[in-house]
């Protein structure tokens, strides 16, 4: 069970393994991978697919011809090791055209570039077999103030995403969108910085079914939230299309780390939902080998995702299975929690003396909650006490 395979439906993205390890500080410490090189190496660690944003596989700028070959080669590749791709992406970021953001730049022109370039990579995640799309809009903010009218730069993110629903609603396509939330880096200050905040907006869409949630773990802890929380409400919205696992180390940089590295606790608590939910997406690893490594350390690192997901999963198993566990829940009383407050109705509820006139506050306020031995249960099944 801790031999990953593609029933596991683990991902990864071209640019994670194939990072180069640029850094603000530093050059490049690896050679770029070959796409057709990764597929291979990941189909044999067992993955079940591969994700891209369209620069990852198709080089800026190559000519009509070379993008045909590429995309061959590629489709071949995909075939031979049966490796599948169920989300694509568009690089919105690292052109110096976009330094002012895409689908919100001031500037128009770029606005309609960024939307024509989104809609080309549609096509060809579709044709590989896509049925979610991402959309990280990681240069879509400011480092001033009166730089960027932020309620206007909304209106301007909301034609975006109703202009690429009616597209993939025209073309017949089977593919929904993602966004994917960060508070920062590359911009000072990024629209949509959290959970939260994407499914608040995306109720504002004129086809809110089409767009769901993305949330990458260390970005919504570079916001100190907690990423569990994050993910039940995503869920409990009906809106978890995809999710970027990886680990991160408190409110700081981007760091990128594989899963199970950073905090443990969190991913923990974030494999047990994800398990007990029934979520049935990939389980996509958005992470980047450190720098310090060599191919042989971005392969181990890779593996290392993988295995922390499947013994987590062991664990948050072994923890609701569990009879002293299912006890602690028990005298924890989450099943008080799941009954409804009121079936009885408002007005039963106004003429219960015990619920108010006669309630005793005091004894009620005396009861422990238990939650403190339920919660050691918990680390003694993470740290393989029990
Ligand atoms: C970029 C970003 C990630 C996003 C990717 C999708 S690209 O690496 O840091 O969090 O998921 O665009
Ligand atoms: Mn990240
Ligand atoms: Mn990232
Ligand atoms: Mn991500």
């Amino acid at each position: 069970p801790l031999t990953p395979t593609p029933a596991d439906k683990f991902t990864f993205g071209l640019w994670t393994v194939g990072w180069q390890g640029r850094d603000p500080f530093g050059d490049a410490t690896r050679p770029a991978l070959d796409p057709v090189e990764t597929v291979e190496k990941l189909a044999a660690l067992g993955a079940y697919g591969v994700t891209f944003h369209d620069d990852d596989l198709i080089p800026f700028g190559s000519s009509d011809a070379e993008r045909e070959a590429i995309v061959k080669r590629f489709a071949a590749a995909l075939e031979s090791t049966g490796l599948r791709v169920p989300m694509a992406t568009t690089n919105l970021f690292n052109h110096p055209v976009f330094k002012d953001g895409a689908f919100t730049a001031n500037d128009r022109d770029v606005r309609r570039y960024a939307l024509r370039k989104t809609i080309r990579n549609i096509d060809l995640a579709v044709e590989l077999g896509a049925t979610v799309y991402v959309a990280w809009g990681g240069r879509e903010g400011a480092e001033h103030g009166a730089s960027k009218d932020v309620r206007t730069a909304l209106d301007r993110l909301k034609e975006a995403f109703d202009l690429l629903g009616d597209y993939v609603v025209e073309q017949g396509y089977d593919l929904r969108f993602a966004i994917e939330p960060k508070p920062n880096e590359p911009r000072g200050d990024i629209l949509l910085p959290t959970i939260g905040h994407a499914l608040a907006f995306i109720e504002r869409l004129e086809r809110p079914e089409l767009v769901g949630v993305n949330p990458e773990v260390g970005h919504e802890q570079m916001a100190g939230l907690n990423f569990p929380h994050g993910i039940a409400q995503a869920l409990w919205a009906g809106k978890l299309f995809h999710i970027d696992l990886n680990g991160q180390s408190g409110i700081k940089y981007d760091q990128d780390f594989r899963f199970g590295a950073g905090d443990l606790r969190q991913a923990f608590w974030l494999v047990d939902l994800l398990e007990s939910a029934g979520y049935q997406g990939p389980r996509h690893f958005d992470f980047k080998p450190p720098r310090t490594e060599d191919f042989d350390g971005v392969w181990a690192s890779a593996a290392g995702c993988m295995r922390n997901y499947l013994l987590l999963k062991e664990r948050a198993l072994a923890f609701r299975a569990d009879p002293e566990v299912q006890a602690a829940l028990l005298a924890a009383r989450l099943e008080q929690l799941a009954l409804p407050t009121a079936e009885d109705g408002l007005a039963a509820l106004l003429a219960d003396r015990t619920a108010f006139e006669d309630f005793d506050v005091t004894t009620a306020a005396e009861r422990g909650m238990a939650f403190e031995r339920l919660d050691q249960l918990a680390l003694e099944h993470l740290l393989g006490a029990r």
